[in-house]
């Protein structure tokens, strides 16, 4: 390509990544915009001159009735009870945030002809959302749950929607068996128990009986299921999909989602209780890294297989209780993912987005993975129910490229077609098939049993959607049995929970022994602790240790393997250069603290891209040892250790040290902290608060002559290290 043709493509490119923005623009109002002129209307549009007294019978002195004849009253009552939609019946609770996706350059262009996945020249809008499953939608975020990652691409051939999760497999192999698994999840009927959360006897009861849930159950109870944040979890396409190049061949494919800032979780306790701290944690912290310049990022990686490989290995690459073990089949980074715009509301676009895994665009195929397959029925059913016939049409969920077909009427129609025929074929031949297809069916080839009539060239050409005449496996037959490789459920367990290191697995035995201990019937957590002995005799022992039930050996039946795996450990996801950035740090301070370091810190602190939040006794001024004045954003009370994933004790007068070692709720600050392996970094006379809360603990690191910059360094190492290591260490800066 010339550079003038060049240049022409990247400024289209350009356009594009804010075409979407552009697109939501025509549906969006702020009411300060003149447009308005700034006065209340009805919803037909006459300026009203008041909305909060119904008209009433009255003499002036005393009140009538109300009259049925104030339709702006009614009309204000009726809209409001109609405001709720059905929730999801999974996801229901979740957070979304606009962005844009781009490819490195054309290195897929080998595996797909979809533009969107090798054009790097074309930036492609995106609206991500991320979800709990089993909470209704004012649950809390940090429960321990699977996280949902569902990303729809504008794209100029159509939307691609890549629904995902934050876990790589899943609990069931066929889509018929999902209302049962979510039944069994979900609170039980009787009585509407637990929120939030799978401990509780019809989860794991279920759990047990199907065996094929066992992979997932090993992943579900490690800290992957209590991300710190969204921007810090990865996401996965979960299903095998296809991709389809210009030479006609596919490849079966997964997709993948490496986050730049590596994967970190909480800790139980802390999860616990910010969720009733701060249940909207999660929502408030992807808001914050947006506002704060820190956009969430991740890379797209690619895994792929040819036809010719598909039976090569022990399981079948099309169940997704299964990963492909990346020793095997390595992955190939082909893109960066960034979200770097907030929702303006959060009804029309975070509610209203519907994504279908049934959205793929040309040089994307669907494989015959049998959960893919149901849920391609699913999704674009459910969207009936939460959004009407017409939800295509909402301004968050229509395309950026032109929809022109036959499909119409229906509630809620918002497209008015100038046309006299609303049928294909017509006399007019408008609009036409892609890829000469009106000719083939003008020549009735239409039915050529190959499949291969389509001119794949031309459909490239025209970025057209083809299927590609894949051949299914024969004799073949009319059946409900799958294939004697997805009966296998142990062996990924297994080598999930050997790569894990030996805090990880500590968190493993914490999580089940915690949610059995939700179990009250015997059968449930004891014959749950026979599955886990099917992986680890030390996993089921300490299990059983805890939540009861008898202690079992190693079953004599099992091949216990030894083998571990790459990328199943979160540490495997360390960010390749630790930073501090986005990250929030509370520093403490009272009267008589030091208002040079103060300043000087929290500057250094925020040219590192940090978030420093000053906490006091009150958020009223206090008073620093030099008299002059700083209130703080928040007091001890307000908000909590958990909130932060750093603290710093500023350093100060002997009579800011007493108020602080004598505040309760401050020493409390520095022992949760601790508790919580987070760095904490005093200097001066602070020191000396650290040791009245914790004593002369030996895991406390003690270093002196440190600058702010070296506070703030070690600060972001530790803070990007901290992967909730039982153990708790502390670095504490010195004077
Ligand atoms: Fe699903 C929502 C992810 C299997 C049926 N699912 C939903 C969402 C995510 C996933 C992220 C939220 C989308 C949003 O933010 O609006 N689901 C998955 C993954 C699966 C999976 C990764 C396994 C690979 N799902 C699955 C099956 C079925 C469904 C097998 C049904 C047969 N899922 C739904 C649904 C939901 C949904 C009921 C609820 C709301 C919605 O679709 O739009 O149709």
């Amino acid at each position: 390509m010339t550079s003038l043709a060049n240049t022409v493509k990247n400024v289209a490119g350009n356009a594009l990544a804010n075409a979407k923005a552009k697109d939501l623009d025509r549906n969006t109002q702020d009411p300060k915009d003149v447009r308005y002129g700034g006065k209340i209307t009805n919803n037909h549009g006459v300026r009203l001159t008041q909305t909060e007294n119904w008209l009433r019978a009255s003499n002036g002195q005393t009140i009538g009735p109300l009259l049925t004849e104030d339709v702006n009253a009614f009309e204000k009552i009726h809209r409001f009870d109609h405001e709720r939609i059905p929730e999801r019946v999974v996801h229901a609770r979740g957070a979304g945030a606009h962005g844009y996706y781009r490819a490195f350059d054309d290195r897929a262009k080998k595996y797909t002809f979809a533009n969107v996945l090798t054009d790097s020249s074309r930036t492609t809008p995106v609206f991500v959302r991320f979800s709990t499953v089993q909470g209704s939608r004012g649950s809390a975020d940090t429960v321990r749950d699977v996280r949902g990652f569902a990303v729809k691409f504008y794209t100029e051939e159509g939307n691609w929607d890549l629904v995902g999760n934050n876990l790589p497999v899943f609990f069931i192999q066929d889509a018929i068996q999902f209302p049962d698994l979510v039944h069994a999840v979900k609170p039980e009927p009787h009585n509407e128990v637990p929120t939030g959360q799978t401990a509780h006897n019809n989860a794991w009861d279920y759990f047990f009986n199907e065996k094929a849930s066992t992979h997932m159950i090993m992943w579900i109870m490690s800290d992957r299921t209590i991300p710190r944040s969204y921007r810090m979890m990865q996401g996965f396409g979960v299903n095998t999909y296809t991709l389809l190049n210009e030479q006609g061949e596919r490849v079966f494919v997964k997709f993948h989602w490496i986050p730049e800032l590596g994967v970190h979780s909480l800790v139980w306790d802390e999860a616990l209780k910010i969720a009733g701290q701060d249940p909207d944690f999660h929502r408030k912290d992807l808001e914050e890294a947006i506002e704060n310049g820190a956009p969430p990022k991740w890379t797209l990686a690619i895994q792929v297989l040819p036809e010719s490989r598909q039976h090569e290995f022990d399981f079948d690459i099309l169940d997704a209780t299964k990963i492909w073990p990346v020793e095997k089949v390595p992955l190939e980074e082909i893109g960066e993912l960034v979200l770097d715009r907030k929702v303006d509301e959060y009804f029309p676009e975070t509610e209203q987005v519907a994504f279908c895994t049934s959205h793929i665009v040309p040089g994307i195929g669907f494989s015959d993975d049998p959960l893919l397959q149901g849920r391609n029925f699913s999704y674009l059913d459910t969207q009936l129910s939460r959004l009407g016939t017409n939800w295509e049409e909402l301004p968050i969920n229509r395309p950026v490229c032109p929809v022109m077909n036959h499909i119409r009427d229906g509630q809620g129609r918002h497209t008015i077609t100038k046309s006299k025929v609303n049928y294909y074929p017509n006399r007019f031949d408008v609009p036409k098939l892609a890829a000469g297809g009106d000719d083939l069916r003008r020549k009735g080839e239409t039915n050529d049993p190959n499949g291969n009539n389509i001119d794949l060239a031309k459909a490239v050409e025209e970025q057209a959607y083809v299927d590609y005449p894949a051949p299914v496996a024969g004799p073949t037959f009319k059946t409900h049995t799958r294939g004697p490789k997805w009966a296998e459920y142990r062996s990924q367990a297994q080598l999930f929970y050997n790569s894990l290191t030996d805090y990880e697995k500590s968190h493993v035995i914490e999580a089940l022994s915690f949610e059995l201990d939700h179990c009250d019937e015997p059968i449930v957590y004891e014959r749950l602790v026979t599955r886990l002995n099917e992986i680890s005799n030390d996993l089921a022992v300490a299990v059983a240790q805890n939540v009861g039930g008898p202690i079992p050996e190693p079953a004599a039946n099992i091949n216990y393997h030894n083998e571990r795996g790459t990328q199943l450990s979160q540490l495997d996801f360390a960010p390749k250069t630790p930073t501090i950035k986005s990250r929030r740090v509370a520093i403490l301070i009272a009267d008589g603290f030091d208002a040079t370091f103060l300043k000087t810190v929290k500057g250094a602190l925020m040219a590192a891209g940090a978030v420093p939040h000053i906490m006091g006794p009150r958020r009223r001024p206090v008073k620093s040892s030099s008299g002059s004045e700083e209130t703080p954003d928040h007091h001890f009370e307000g908000q909590r250790s958990t909130m932060f994933d750093a603290i710093l004790l500023a350093p100060g007068s002997e009579e800011q040290a007493q108020t602080l070692a004598g505040n309760g709720r401050v020493v409390h600050w520095i022992r949760e902290s601790f508790a919580h392996c987070k760095p904490i970094a005093a200097l001066g006379t602070s020191i000396a608060v650290i040791k009245v809360a914790l004593g002369n603990l030996p895991s406390v690191r003690l270093a002196t002559d440190l600058s702010s910059t070296d506070v703030v360094n070690s600060l972001g190492v530790v803070t990007a290290g901290r992967y909730g290591v039982e153990g708790a260490m502390m670095d504490i800066a010195g004077s």
